[in-house]
């Protein structure tokens, strides 16, 4: 089978992906079904796929088994490695949800011990960020919520995150802090599921200017709510620094499926709202986080990446050829059955 036609490069967008959505299709029930790729490999994928930047977890770029002495140096050789395929960073991403301290959420832990560990996990995800030159750190706390309400004090909880955050604003100056809420999973309920509770947060911090948000379609939809209106939203507030497009089928666990795969129009909507608002013109990114179908072979598996990046580029060329006027028009006259065909027509090319 031919791949698909590529689509033109109608736009100015700077896409990125994470080493961890070229995977060897491990799920929760079962063990990896490919062989993993090396790192230079995924670079090379990412460049030949015309992909900009790439996000990090600190230890994607530095291994939690590499000495504290090596550090810099491994960090220094991810750059070279970025710098030799003409990538660049574009976040570090604190792991905070797999060592043993982090399993009752670190920064919201009843332990100090598990506490102190997220504050030293941030400050060495800085680190790494400053080597790998970017100054975007996203917190996607991924254990800051409860199985059980009554295990920890809700109110303490929002402290220690608000805590958190401003130490890592006052440990480097530069940085800027980009929350990535989601509601659910791993844990049952989460202290802070939307964008509105980090943006309330984002306020309070001793820095606002430097807290903002990365908005991730699969987390909204599981939120029940809509990825372009949530996007919107951190616009309004001059907060969207980010974000994580990929599709979701329903309530259920996170699947990360390709962009537009599902439901088309709320891809529309979401690039939709991206193009007319000028994502992009102060080097904001479209980042994709999406994975592949464990059911593909080693060849395949990377296809997701180039097909969400297509319908992304599909739709922003959709979006350049609507008829404003006509779509202002039915607005005017709160024709929304007029506007709705009117929609589907141009999303099926009629
Ligand atoms: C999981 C999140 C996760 C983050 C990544 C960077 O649901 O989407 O993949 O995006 O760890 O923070
Ligand atoms: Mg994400």
């Amino acid at each position: 089978m031919p791949d698909n036609p590529s689509f033109s490069q109608v736009s100015d967008f700077k896409f990125s992906v994470g080493p961890w959505n070229l995977h060897p299709g491990a799920d929760p029930f079962g063990p990896p079904v490919r062989r993993e790729r090396k790192f230079a490999e995924k670079l090379k994928i990412y460049k030949d796929l015309g992909f900009d930047y790439v996000q990090f977890h600190d230890d994607d770029a530095v291994p939690d088994s590499v000495s504290t002495a090596e550090r810099v140096r491994t960090a220094k050789r991810v750059k070279r490695m970025l710098d030799d395929h003409g990538l660049q960073a574009e976040f570090v991403a604190p792991r905070l949800w797999e060592h043993p301290l982090t399993v009752d959420g670190p920064i919201t832990s009843n332990n100090p011990k598990a506490r102190q560990y997220a504050l030293d996990r941030g400050k060495r995800a800085v680190d790494v960020a400053r080597l790998l030159e970017t100054n975007r750190i996203v917190l996607w706390p991924a254990r800051e919520g409860t199985y059980i309400r009554e295990s920890k004090d809700a109110v303490q909880s929002f402290q220690y995150m608000l805590e958190f955050v401003n130490a890592l604003l006052d440990y480097d100056s530069n940085i800027r802090i980009l929350g990535e809420m989601k509601p659910n999973e791993p844990m049952d309920l989460m202290y802070m599921p939307s964008t509105g509770h980090f943006l309330s947060l984002c306020y309070k911090t001793k820095d606002p200017s430097r807290v903002g948000v990365l908005v991730e379609s699969a987390h909204c939809i599981l939120l029940g709510i809509d990825p372009s209106d949530e996007m919107a939203f951190a616009i309004w507030h001059g907060k969207l620094w980010g974000v994580h497009l990929n599709d979701q089928d329903g309530l259920k666990y996170d699947q990360d499926k390709a962009f537009g795969s599902v439901n088309l129009r709320r891809a529309f909507n979401t690039v939709d709202v991206l193009v007319r608002h000028g994502y992009g013109k102060n080097g904001e990114v479209v980042g994709l986080d999406v994975k592949a179908m464990r059911t593909q072979p080693f060849e395949k598996s990377y296809l997701h990446l180039k097909h969400s990046k297509d319908i992304f580029l599909a739709l922003v060329e959709v979006c350049h050829r609507i008829d404003r006027q006509e779509w202002q028009a039915y607005r005017e006259a709160q024709d929304y059955e007029g506007l709705e065909m009117f929609i589907v027509r141009n999303l099926m090319g009629l």
